[in-house]
């Protein structure tokens, strides 16, 4: 291909817009959209209308992510000469066409995720600011220019594309994940293959249409539909891969990980958190309720993000708690497509009921539920997978609902007697991702940005919240050292190069030359 001609892929055949019909989705693999080689397909659904089937999409294997990897591998030879603000046009023109098609993405997002719809308009429109973001960043890709130490000679470091990137992504934030990873693969002139959730395949198809739309020549995106260990776990291992980018559990992470160390590809990992939130005695109480509320039940509580610890100081303990549990117990659950509804269901029947054997857990290891506690099952909502706000109190940092990532909307408070012992009990945990601090007092605020071991502290604010032109990401068992996001994002998907330009006309010896 002629870097200087970009062929759009094919849209295909039956481009039917994002609504409410079932559809048969496929795979994008070197511009053509094509079923599963096995013919296989699998059933998606609505999980607050289990009888609303979204559509089938193809159940891939081996075959499929060779084929789409030998794609990505042929079309990264040109793509890669494109020059890098050309290849941010067609993440531009992807933003506009995110813009037009906003509403419409929003609501079969919800359909397919459950996400009540304000959020995912929100998801799209995180989408929208990273193509922004990131599509300024083609007329940027700094390197570094720095002096030699020999006369004569000219030394620079530069930014070079990995090659075939795999991009494992998971449903809590069906389309916003796919345009962290993929946007900014795409720019530094990388190609990818991405393996979206089995739970969401709908969203991150129509991102990556939106993107065969919007110039993105064929073999750049493919997308591969299927499992974890049927496509994922070939990814991994596939030679021809340079890097993997997956966001989801730290167990998987790890798996991912071993996986990749055989053919030292660089992997990027976004996995597990415990995020809490603390609550000093002079903070503005009135926020601290409702920066809870939203860090703990927004998203139904299934972000990475999600507040899922309050450590309170105790003189305001009682009066946060009573609160809180009202609240909570007000919020009304709901179809996300219905204006009415503050909480959507959880992301399948699976998840609600892996949900509520923590919260058994917590009861035998002596919390105190004053919130919740069960799947909601009045009228239509026991067809779906809706499980209630639930809030433990008398929460201790040995108990399992302190310790592990629940990912559902189950709050554990703590109680603690001051900013040291806040800061010990949030940092005893595997993870470190997101943390937040409600205090009026400027000191008090600096100690805990400063000793916090997180990637993300807020002030004043809830847990959730991130914006994509700063780098996302933890510490700990919560990832392995790359960020997402931000400026940051560019080093996870391209190597340097440092050149060295000698114009003396003669052999110049570094070290010895003196
Ligand atoms: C996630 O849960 O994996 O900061 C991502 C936030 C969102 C992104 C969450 N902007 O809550």
């Amino acid at each position: 291909m002629n870097p200087q001609t970009i062929s759009p892929a094919a849209a295909p055949a039956s481009s039917a817009r994002a609504g409410s019909a079932s559809r048969a989705y496929l795979n994008l693999i070197g511009g053509r959209w094509v079923p599963a080689k096995s013919g296989k397909t699998t059933e998606n659904k609505n999980p607050a209308r289990p009888d609303d089937l979204i559509g089938t999409f193809p159940d891939s294997g081996l075959d499929d992510v060779n084929d789409a990897v030998r794609a990505a591998q042929a079309a990264f030879a040109s793509w890669r000469l494109v020059p890098a603000p050309r290849r941010a046009e067609v993440i531009l023109r992807a933003a506009e066409i995110l813009r037009e098609r906003k509403e419409e993405l929003a609501r079969a997002m919800t359909r397919e995720m459950g996400k009540v719809l304000a959020e995912t308009r929100g998801d799209v429109q995180e989408a929208i600011d990273m193509a922004y973001y990131i599509g300024a960043e083609g007329r940027r890709l700094f390197g570094v220019t720095v002096p030699s130490e020999l006369p004569n000679k000219f030394a620079m470091s530069i930014r070079q594309p990995l090659g075939v990137c795999g991009l494992i992504t998971p449903w809590n934030f069906p389309m916003a994940i796919p345009s962290w990873k993929i946007f900014p693969a795409l720019v530094s002139g990388n190609t990818v293959v991405i393996k979206p959730a089995t739970d969401t395949p709908a969203s991150a198809h129509h991102l990556v249409e939106i993107l065969a739309e919007a110039g993105a020549p064929e073999g750049v995106v493919n997308i591969v539909h299927g499992g974890g260990n049927a496509v994922g776990v070939p990814l991994t291992t596939h030679p021809d891969v340079k890097m993997i980018s997956f966001t989801g559990s730290s167990e998987v992470g790890k798996a991912i990980a071993e996986r990749c160390g055989p053919t030292l590809k660089r992997v990027s990992l976004e996995l597990g958190g415990k995020n809490a939130q603390i609550v000093m005695e002079d903070a503005d109480l009135d926020l601290a309720l409702e920066g809870a509320l939203w860090g703990a039940f927004g998203t139904t509580g299934q972000r990475c993000t999600a507040t899922s610890r309050l450590i309170v100081a105790r003189p305001v303990h009682d009066e946060m708690v009573r609160r809180l549990a009202e609240r909570a117990s007000q919020l009304r659950l709901g179809d996300g497509l219905e204006p009415e509804s503050e909480v959507g269901p959880v992301i399948n029947t699976g998840a609600r009921d892996r949900i509520h054997s923590y919260v058994q857990i917590g009861q035998k290891e002596g919390a105190k539920l004053v919130a919740g506690g069960s799947a909601a099952d009045e009228g239509s909502l026991g067809q779906g997978a809706f499980y209630r706000p639930t809030i433990f109190d008398g929460v201790t940092p040995t108990m399992t609902i302190a310790r592990e990532e629940i990912f559902g909307p189950v709050l554990s408070v703590l109680t603690v007697d001051s900013l040291e012992e806040a800061i010990r009990v949030l940092n005893d945990t595997p993870y470190g991702l997101s943390s937040s601090i409600y205090t009026r007092d400027v000191n008090r605020a600096m100690r805990a940005v400063r000793d916090i071991e997180a990637g993300i502290t807020y002030v004043n604010g809830p847990t959730i919240g991130a914006e994509v032109q700063l780098p996302f990401g933890g510490v700990k068992e919560t990832g392995n050292g790359h960020r997402e996001g931000g400026p940051t994002v560019i080093d996870a998907f391209t190597e340097w190069k440092s050149v060295y330009i000698d114009y003396s006309g003669k052999l110049q010896k570094a070290q010895i030359d003196r």
